[in-house]
């Protein structure tokens, strides 16, 4: 059966693959699984219908048959399970990878979002200057940890899996803050995530929504 997710009928970050549906596309492209699309209006994501789907008003969801899911690192997880090729065979090392999609959903995003949001949510409080540095400094931290912990590796924990996929779709959200730039062997796991087929795929398909819409 072909799931059916949604996206952003316009999203605001002009086709760089930023938003949440960029992972799914990449999870579903890692594993083989074509899927459609149906495009959301910022208005449609807030009615009865969509919230029926998911709750907060947001994208993506997940429809395949009777099952619907939210939440990015949910779908990313299920379509893990469901195919090959995003979680090792192996238990301990499965329930390490599953380990990481937290580890990047729980503790690396948080910060990172804060730091994006704080221009919009409190950009005309005079503590906003002051403010910027310490979100910077608590992102730091989770770098500085992370850098450590992957040395000179390829991927996390052996082979590529659903953690990498999470983890480097988190640090793409660093894209031009200037701060993963301090770290080198971070900038180059991104760079290796963007280089998989299936990431180019998923990327060129969300772009396509985003080129459709400014010629039309
Ligand atoms: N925890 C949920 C998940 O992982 O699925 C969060 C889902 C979420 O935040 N969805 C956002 C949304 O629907 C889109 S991805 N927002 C509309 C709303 O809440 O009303 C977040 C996002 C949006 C835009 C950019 N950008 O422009 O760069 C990046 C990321």
């Amino acid at each position: 059966m072909i799931p059916t997710i949604t996206a952003f009928e316009r999203s605001p970050d002009r086709g760089q693959g930023l938003a949440r549906d960029m992972r799914v596309r990449w999870a579903l492209e890692e594993v083989g699984q074509p899927y459609d699309i149906r495009l959301v209006s910022f208005r449609a994501m807030k009615e009865a219908a969509h919230r029926a789907l998911q709750p907060f008003g947001q994208i993506p969801t997940y429809e395949e048959g009777d099952l619907v899911l939210f939440e990015s690192g949910a779908i990313v997880l299920h379509v893990a399970q469901r195919h090959a090729g995003l979680l090792p065979e192996d238990a301990n090392a499965r329930a390490r990878a599953i380990m990481w999609m937290f580890a990047a959903l729980n503790t690396v995003e948080p910060p990172i979002v804060e730091r994006e949001q704080v221009p919009f949510s409190e950009g005309d409080r005079l503590w906003y200057r002051d403010r910027l540095p310490l979100l910077e400094d608590r992102i730091h931290a989770r770098l500085d940890a992370l850098s450590a912990r992957l040395g000179a590796a390829d991927w996390l924990d052996g082979t590529f899996s659903a953690g990498d996929l999470m983890m480097v779709m988190v640090l793409r959200r660093l894209d031009g803050m200037g701060i993963r730039e301090r770290y080198p062997n971070l900038c180059a796991y991104v760079a290796r995530g963007q280089a998989r087929p299936a990431y180019k795929r998923a990327f060129d398909a969300q772009r396509a929504v985003f080129l459709a819409a400014s010629s039309g």
